[in-house]
């Protein structure tokens, strides 16, 4: 039964690694340094057609955030931030029904009711304070084909570390014109600044922990084929506490795949 177990482990862990070697992300080989990393994979807003993905990496009270998303409005700068509670509030990503008004399109006010105030700005520079949220000129710029690259390590509160997976990560930037800038001709002024377009802050893509509802499950670190992170959580210590047992069937596992070219496995995969 355990062999069964983990062969859906192991195949629930080649979806996400798949996504990171495809978007370049860097796996932090935490495991081995007691840290913790939980992926994200931004899904759109607004109809904006943008996506991404990210990881959350902490190591004490160091976090590290790393991005990559597209479809994002080339040339432009992203508002993005960490929504959400560190206090036990399960916020989630909104959907289009939050559009209270039905103006058509989802604003961040409108959006905050599912996606909570901002925690943390993700900067380029500078302090990350909420109050930065729309510090547009230090957040990260797309480029030519709308494709937003972004990495960067703050210290955090314990707080933060404590509820990390009941933070999202939300960007911010539409193009309803579709005229390549944010103007108020697309959909007018925004509802938090009027000196801004409501396209500049507009969320065109939110994304949760990955399993974060459901309870992650600790693959933990051992022996994940290039260090890649394991569904939602790649928590260290709790890899070496599962058992060990269960670790060394992992392991085994998958070393019976590379011997027999998966066919052992396959029994235990597809239960
Ligand atoms: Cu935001």
């Amino acid at each position: 039964m355990i062999a069964k177990r983990t062969g859906r482990l192991v195949v629930l862990a080649a979806g996400p690694a798949a996504v990171f070697l495809t978007l370049g992300l860097s796996s932090p080989a935490l495991a081995a340094e007691g840290g913790k990393a939980y992926q994200i994979d931004l899904a759109q807003l607004n109809d904006s057609g943008s996506r991404g993905t990210a990881m959350l990496s902490i190591k004490g009270n160091q976090l590290t955030v790393q991005i990559q998303s597209e479809g994002m409005v080339p040339g432009q700068p992203s508002a993005q931030h960490l929504h959400g509670s560190t206090k036990g509030h399960d916020f989630q990503c909104p959907d289009a029904s939050d559009d209270t008004n039905r103006d058509g399109v989802l604003s961040n006010t409108e959006a905050t009711v599912d996606y909570g105030d901002i925690n943390i700005s993700l900067t380029t520079s500078g302090d990350t304070k909420a109050a930065s949220g729309l510090a547009v000129d230090r957040m990260p710029v797309a480029d030519k084909q709308g494709k937003l690259s972004y990495k960067r390590t703050i210290t955090v509160a314990q707080d933060v570390v404590d509820h990390i997976k009941d933070l999202h990560i939300v960007q911010h930037g539409i193009d309803r014109n579709h005229n390549g800038t944010y103007d108020v001709e697309g959909a007018g002024k925004s509802e938090l600044d009027p000196k801004l377009p409501q396209e500049a802050t507009a969320p065109t893509n939110c994304g949760m922990v990955m399993g974060a509802s459901v309870g992650s499950l600790p693959v933990g670190g051992v022996e994940t084929g290039g260090g890649a992170p394991e569904s939602a959580t790649v928590p260290a210590g709790a890899a070496l506490a599962v058992s060990a047992a269960a670790a060394g069937v992992v392991f085994l596992a998958r070393r019976r795949i590379a011997a027999a070219g998966g066919r052992t496995e396959t029994k235990g995969a597809a239960a």
